[in-house]
């Protein structure tokens, strides 16, 4: 059985950390309502949803994959490379110790979970402005004696390696080569996304389905005349504090 821990809009949302956009209004029951239908998708592809409480006082709350890595051994509490999100990590990790042996990244160590990649036994690190090389060694000490092997992947021009390139099937790739160089990844496959949609590599791979945004028709059709099977969502409202679709949930066997 599959856990999604997922956690409820913040109210500061509007106050949300921004690298790469520019601040636009945010419309928090929207991006409520939003929110509640990406957590209905995933109950129907399968998996148990557990909704943390809101934190209010912490705008970027929402994006629970940042705070932490969870993989089949053990968990990761991360050390995000900006002050305001370190709090969001409290309550993750109570919810996590039910499940696994918890590790933490330590000063000076800092990484983002949108910069961890997982294809198999390899864990691919993102060399971002979040994610820094003291991160990515603790992490590698930390996952040596289950057998994965840590690779660091430098990205420029976009916030995290999840940004520019995600898994969508066995060993293929949705990728956005402008921001990730392809040779990072041997054996895998790549589909690349359609050039006008640059934030388009960003999609969720959850039970054999990809759940993937409305905003990006392009690539959208590029998916579907691959043959891969998609539940599109609206997340709009979420993309406007520089959110994607893999930061709103940590999901694991349970
Ligand atoms: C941030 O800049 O940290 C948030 N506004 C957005 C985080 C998105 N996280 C992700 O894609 N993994």
């Amino acid at each position: 059985m599959l856990i999604a821990i997922t956690r409820n809009v913040s109210d500061r949302i509007a106050y949300c950390e921004l690298t790469h956009l520019k601040r636009r209004p945010i419309d928090v029951s929207v991006a409520r309502t939003q929110h509640r239908s990406y957590e209905q998708c995933l109950i129907e592809l399968g998996c148990k949803v557990q909704t943390l409480p809101t934190e209010p006082d912490l705008p970027d709350s929402v994006f629970v994959e940042d705070t932490a890595v969870v993989l089949d051994e053990l968990a990761i509490i991360l050390r995000s490379g900006v002050e305001s999100r370190r709090a969001e990590t409290d309550s993750i990790a109570r919810a996590l110790s039910s499940y696994r042996q918890l590790f933490h990244i330590t000063d000076p160590g800092t990484v983002d979970g949108g910069d961890v990649l997982r294809v198999d036994r390899t864990v691919y690190v993102g060399m971002s402005g979040r994610s820094n090389k003291a991160g990515a060694e603790q992490m590698r000490q930390f996952l040596k004696p289950y057998g994965y092997d840590v690779r660091n992947a430098p990205v420029k021009g976009c916030l995290h390696l999840k940004s520019a390139v995600t898994q969508i099937a066995e060993q293929t790739l949705l990728i956005n080569r402008n921001w990730v160089d392809s040779e990072n990844f041997p054996a895998n496959k790549f589909i690349d996304i359609d050039p006008s949609e640059p934030y388009a590599a960003n999609a969720l791979w959850v039970n054999g389905t990809v759940i993937y945004p409305s905003l990006f028709p392009r690539t959208q059709r590029i998916l579907e005349e691959t043959g891969i099977k998609l539940r599109i969502v609206d997340v709009s409202e979420l993309a406007k504090a520089e959110g994607a679709l893999t930061c709103c949930s940590l999901i694991f066997e349970r």
